[in-house]
């Protein structure tokens, strides 16, 4: 990774609390050796962020992913987290937040995840909110994201991401999708068509200055999305199971993601997996765009 970095190699972060919390054992681990070997199939160094025994990584060995998506005393930590996981040598997967904190220190510009947190439904109650989206606003990352999950109120996110400075641009779309469904229903400001478009983007923001992410919305095809029937079905049965268990804190969106895994019958994972693989080859080709036009300004 930091070989890469110096040579101004394209070099692409992925989170890893979607391997150890996002997706079930053991088809995670398999997930996870592919989407490293896929960036590399595509000449770019694949850079799984996580804490091992207290120290932050950029970059695993495959023993050290394998103890990340098979070891269950993994556990997850956003940013806030990192000292006292760091101080504790605790072993942790990282979320967004976490990941795109420890990624941007690393020098790594882009970064590739499934969805993002949110804000969660009922949030006059509960006061749910990731901290991903205000570790976004001050984290120079470009970030690769189908939209975010139906889980969460999705219109209260775009306007938090509004809020905190975060442009989001709609890859080959001008709607926001929702993670297992192509679109939101919600309209973006900004679309951009190609990779060399949104290396153009980070290149002017750097120009102003400007420390904030940006999200960069990669929805699957429709024709691969969730039934949307099936989708609505679930995910209100979700809500309701989450509600009646009192769920709270960072165990939310575990808990619902694994209540709609064995409710689809593993059908939201298949789902999952092509969307996280969708995003890992854009942002590829971003990250490859990004060292070309370095490269040609050298
Ligand atoms: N949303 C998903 N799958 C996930 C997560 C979110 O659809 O695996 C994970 C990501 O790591 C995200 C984190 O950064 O959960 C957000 O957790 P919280 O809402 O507790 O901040
Ligand atoms: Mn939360």
């Amino acid at each position: 990774m930091r070989a890469a970095l110096g040579a101004g190699r394209p070099v692409v972060a992925l989170e890893s609390t979607i391997i150890s919390h996002g997706l079930p054992r053991p088809a995670n681990l398999a997930a996870a050796r592919e989407f490293g070997e896929m960036l590399r199939e595509a000449g770019v160094t694949p850079a799984t962020v996580a804490v091992i025994d207290g120290v932050p990584k950029a970059g695993l060995e495959a023993a050290e992913l394998e103890r990340i998506a098979l070891d269950e005393s993994v556990i997850k930590v956003s940013s806030r987290d990192l000292g006292i996981a760091m101080a504790g040598k605790r072993t942790a997967a990282t979320t967004v937040a976490a990941t795109s904190v420890l990624a941007a220190k690393a020098g790594i510009r882009v970064f590739a995840t499934g969805g993002l947190g949110g804000v969660h439904r009922g949030f006059g109650e509960s006061l749910d909110e990731s901290a991903d989206l205000t570790v976004l606003s001050a984290t120079r990352i470009t970030v690769v994201s189908a939209g975010v999950k139906s889980i969460l109120d999705i219109p209260a996110t775009l306007e938090r991401l509004e809020t905190l400075g975060v442009p989001v641009v709609g890859f080959g779309t001008s709607r926001f999708p929702a993670f297992w469904l192509s679109d939101s229903g919600q309209d973006l400001d900004w679309r951009a068509d190609t990779p060399e478009e949104i290396a153009g983007i980070m290149a002017a923001r750097d120009l102003l200055g400007d420390a904030s992410a940006l999200l960069v919305a990669n929805p699957l095809p429709p024709g691969r999305q969730l039934d949307p029937a099936l989708h609505d079905r679930v995910l209100a049965e979700a809500l309701a199971a989450s509600e009646a268990a009192r769920v709270r804190g960072k165990a939310v969106s575990p808990f619902l993601l694994g209540y709609i895994q064995r409710a689809t019958g593993g059908v939201s994972v298949d789902v999952n997996l092509d969307i996280v693989r969708g995003n890992i080859a854009l942002a590829g080709r971003i990250a490859t765009a990004w060292s070309d036009r370095a490269a040609a300004r050298d």
